[in-house]
């Protein structure tokens, strides 16, 4: 009853906002921050009581908004594992978040705890919560009010990491549970060290090929330029300038950032024709998504984008170089690397991917759909086409690996090709982030194939020309009028519509189009493909039209 008491105290500090229905969405609560804080109140709470389930392990709040603009903010849960919080607990994220009074609230939590048998008790260890925020202003006060949350669970203990990006929240909260070194400076230091053991690895011809051209990186004027900054200085084999650090005025994800430059297809601010043929990279808000760019030169500041699925088409090809010079199981071969994509992957990626020889598979939008299915390979590269994504490697995989690197070293073939090829799965199981996807490690994991390759960026756009597509939002009254069916490719609702999507289609060559409501934004996204950019578009404007 102490506990109750507690509760219902702190609770009215955080009255929630009249009008205001909140879903835990794809990418967790997002919103006008200023209508945000009881929300984040609520989720510190169920951050606590997550910790509590899984024997006071540590659990991540992140304060973030990512892409979104800066007077937004919204809050996700990362699980002990570094994963996002377990969908099973969604719904009642949900249910607290919408409570309407401090009475509502406490009787939820009450019966949910009875159910998922949580125990406050002497007898146990109590709550570990780690709170992370990105550099938002409305961070930190909202960083407060999950803190007050976590803290009205008596026995729990709330800790600020301060500003990082999302997935150096995920990494933290991941290595401090399997009791690994778990700060951000062992954060930097795990990137520094596994890329170098890459560059070291790269045969000498390839080095000799490739002089070492300078990579410019657009920050989004967040958290992630600055991170960089910060690493740099420990980053041999990469010479990298920074814009958009946030530092010199500029507006958080405002004609800038990867969401902006992958969905408009232009130049971030701060980049023009003085850039022509550079190397450039453009990080989202958060620095969970990463693109990459040039201004060819053949064109007034037109941009030639590489997206994620070139990142990934990249990532695989390397994968497959490594995994072929091994010599393995032929039957575990086959299904030893996977690659998972989503409805929005653009077509002549999927059909590049298959032509390797890889197996592809399809997931809903939303990083927590392609992560499940990647986990089923020993390496499975997911990514979403906006750039986020990574690789996973099975643990089983991982021990498989570290054997065979023994039995290599004990049989005198430590300078094989087949030990460097061990060698190099195993530190690019390490650069890259195992919890979810990370702009920096995903640079660093780009910048070191190129060199491994000698590959510029235009040879490396050849790997094969994107079909031409279109992405268009579309402002609805309500956006669950459109139901989609599991793959997210084929409207059920509103009845008729998906004929008629059909009989647009029909009238262009390669013509692909799809819609779904948006999980994080009020708005129904439409994405055509089609074999120029004007039938691109006018596919695309043709289906808006019909939504509206
Ligand atoms: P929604 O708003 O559900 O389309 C967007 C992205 C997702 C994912 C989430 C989380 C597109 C088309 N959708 O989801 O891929 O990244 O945000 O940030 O890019
Ligand atoms: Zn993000």
């Amino acid at each position: 009853e102490i506990q109750i008491a507690s509760i219902l105290k702190s609770s009215e500090l955080f009255p929630i906002p009249q009008g205001v229905k909140l879903s835990y969405g794809t990418a967790g609560f997002r919103g006008d921050a200023k209508l945000l804080e009881s929300t984040v109140y609520r989720v510190g709470i169920l951050s606590a009581l997550r910790s509590l389930k899984l024997g006071s392990a540590t659990v991540g709040l992140m304060i973030t908004a990512s892409h979104n603009k800066v007077s937004d903010n919204g809050i996700k849960v990362s699980d002990p594992s570094g994963f996002m919080l377990s969908q099973e607990w969604e719904p009642f994220a949900d249910q607290i978040a919408n409570a309407s009074s401090p009475e509502e609230l406490v009787s939820l939590i009450r019966k949910f705890m009875e159910k998922e048998e949580i125990a406050i008790g002497e007898n146990n260890k109590g709550a570990e919560v780690w709170l992370g925020r990105d550099t938002r202003p409305s961070g930190e006060s909202l960083l407060r009010a999950g803190e007050i949350g976590v803290g009205s669970i008596l026995g729990s203990v709330a800790i600020d990491i301060g500003i990082l990006t999302t997935p150096q929240l995920h990494w933290m909260v991941r290595a401090k549970n399997k009791g690994l070194k778990a700060t951000e400076n062992d954060y930097f230091e795990n990137l520094s060290t596994s890329f170098r053991c890459l560059i070291d690895l790269i045969p000498s011809s390839g080095n000799d090929k490739l002089e070492i051209s300078k990579l410019l990186v657009d920050g989004a004027n967040g958290v992630g330029g600055q991170k960089i900054e910060e690493l740099r200085g420990s980053l041999s084999n990469l010479d990298v300038e920074i814009r958009n650090t946030g530092r010199d005025g500029g507006v958080l994800n405002e004609g800038v950032g990867a969401d902006f430059v992958q969905k408009e297809k232009v130049l971030p601010v701060g980049f023009g024709f003085k850039d022509v043929g550079m190397r450039c990279a453009s990080l989202d808000g958060d620095a969970d998504r990463l693109v990459y760019f040039y201004i060819p030169s053949d064109s007034s500041e037109k941009v030639e984008l590489l997206d994620g699925d070139k990142i990934l088409s990249l990532f695989a090809l390397f994968i497959k170089e490594q995994l072929n010079a091994l010599e393995d199981d032929e039957e575990r071969k086959q299904s030893r690397l996977g690659v998972v994509q989503t409805a929005y992957a653009n077509g002549a990626s999927t059909d590049y991917l298959k032509h390797l020889g890889l197996d592809v598979v399809f997931a809903k939008t939303g990083v927590k759909h392609l992560h499940e299915k990647a986990a089923e390979f020993d390496i499975g590269i997911y990514f979403e086409a906006n750039g986020h994504g990574t690789i996973l490697f099975s643990e089983s995989f991982l021990s498989w690996l570290v054997s065979k690197q023994k039995d290599l070293t004990a049989k005198g073939q430590g300078g094989s090709e087949e030990h460097k090829a061990v060698s190099r799965l195993m530190a690019v199981s390490n650069l890259i982030n195992q919890a979810v996807g990370d702009a920096l490690s995903g640079v660093l994991l780009v910048e070191v194939i190129l060199q491994h390759l000698g590959w510029s960026i235009e040879k490396w756009n050849e790997l094969y020309k994107d079909l031409p597509s279109r992405q268009i939002k579309v402002e609805v009254p309500d956006r669950t009028a459109v139901v989609t069916t599991s793959e997210e490719t084929e409207a059920l609702r509103p009845m008729g519509i998906q004929d008629a999507i059909n009989s647009e289609i029909k009238k262009y060559s390669r013509g692909r189009a799809f819609i779904r409501p948006s999980g994080t934004e009020d708005v129904v996204r439409v994405y055509a493909e089609a074999s120029t950019q004007e039938d691109a578009d006018s596919l695309a404007n043709s289906v808006a039209q019909l939504v509206k």
